[in-house]
């Protein structure tokens, strides 16, 4: 039969080879209650030293606790291997590597429409104009009457406009901003108002909003010669030096006398071809000497004081510049549409 001190011994022996297998925390602590837990193989071997001899028990006794000591001490070992073992495996995991590229960040652009207004807004700024904003949602009399366009005047058929009520309006274009700015300054004035418009419109090249830059320039003893001028330096700024333009005699109610702008077409280079209706011109822009009916209305005195204006629509000039068929791609906020700008 196995001797106590046998037994003992073979307790050690097993339990080294357990915690040496053990790779959890929680089977160290199953090895722990198999051997000094309550009813664990030490604690059996513990109770039955009083059964033995005198002569033996002191012996066994003082082995059984030397045993009992060096386990202890080697569960703790364990235990601390095993928490290393879990931090270093944790860390791992959890290890970043600061070298790997970023993921990147999709940046976004400007508008083709805004590219458009920054660049005419640009040029004029160098030749001197001030931008001035104005409201959206204006009054009759800024939008029309001050303007030489009287109640029952075919011009207000013409603008489809939206009424919000009798004498309110959504404005059909940003001439309303130029009468504020000349009811509240004196010339010289000198400026360009963009933004957006409304006429009750829609089809491939009509948007019920679209947007205008406008600009006016009023001060002593201005002529046709100074609109010529101007617009003629601007147009070569916009489309290239070289760029071919004619003014064509047309008819505004605030403009007297008008002409139009046509720069000569880019794609046939005045041969005639679709984008152009075959005429080989593009009609980028209006503009006039502005009429004398308009300054009673804002007390300038047209004996004194004399000027021109001129309107754009950016779509327009955004959808020659880019070679765009349809107004509408604008503003339907389509990603595969603005990314090409
Ligand atoms: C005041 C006096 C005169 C602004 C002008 C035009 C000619 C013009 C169109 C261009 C294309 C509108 O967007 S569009 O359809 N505009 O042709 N606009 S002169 O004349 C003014 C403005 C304000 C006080």
């Amino acid at each position: 039969m196995e001797s106590l001190r046998e037994i003992l011994e073979r307790i050690y022996r097993e339990a080294l080879d357990s915690l040496s297998k053990a790779s959890t925390q929680r089977e160290v602590q199953e090895v722990r209650v198999q051997i000094l837990g309550k009813k664990g193989s030490l604690t059996q071997v513990l109770k039955q030293l009083g059964s033995l001899p005198e002569s033996e028990r002191r012996e066994t006794g003082k082995k059984a606790n030397e045993i009992k000591k060096e386990l202890e001490g080697k569960i703790e070992e364990a235990l601390q291997r095993i928490e290393e073992k879990e931090r270093e495996e944790a860390f791992l995991k959890e290890k970043l590597d600061v070298t790997l590229p970023g993921r990147g960040l999709p940046l976004g652009r400007r508008h083709p429409l805004t590219q458009v207004l920054e660049e005419i807004v640009d040029i004029f700024n160098h030749l001197g104009f001030e931008v001035v904003e104005g409201p959206e949602i204006e009054l009759d009399y800024y939008n029309f009457e001050a303007l030489n366009i009287p109640k029952g005047h075919p011009a207000r058929e013409m603008q489809a406009t939206f009424f919000i009520s009798d004498e309110v309006v959504l404005r059909t274009h940003t001439s309303p901003v130029q009468v504020r700015t000349m009811e509240k300054k004196r010339p010289p004035v000198r400026i360009i108002c963009p933004g957006a418009v409304y006429r009750c419109d829609s089809d491939p090249t009509h948007s019920p909003m679209f947007h205008q830059v406008e600009g006016l320039l009023v001060d002593r003893g201005v002529t046709f010669a100074d609109l010529k001028g101007v617009l003629t330096a601007f147009v070569h700024e916009m489309f290239g030096k070289e760029t071919r333009l004619r003014f064509r005699p047309s008819f505004f109610p605030f403009t007297e006398p008008s002409a139009e702008i046509d720069i000569e077409c880019f794609i046939c280079k005045g041969k005639g071809c679709g984008v152009c209706g075959q005429t080989g011109w593009l009609e980028i822009l209006g503009s006039g000497m502005v009429d004398p009916a308009v300054y009673q209305f804002v007390n300038y005195d047209p004996d004194e004081v004399s000027g021109f204006a001129f309107g754009m629509g950016i779509e327009r000039i955004a959808m020659l510049k880019f070679g765009i068929n349809d107004i509408r791609l604008f503003f339907t906020n389509d990603l595969r549409f603005l990314r090409q700008f």
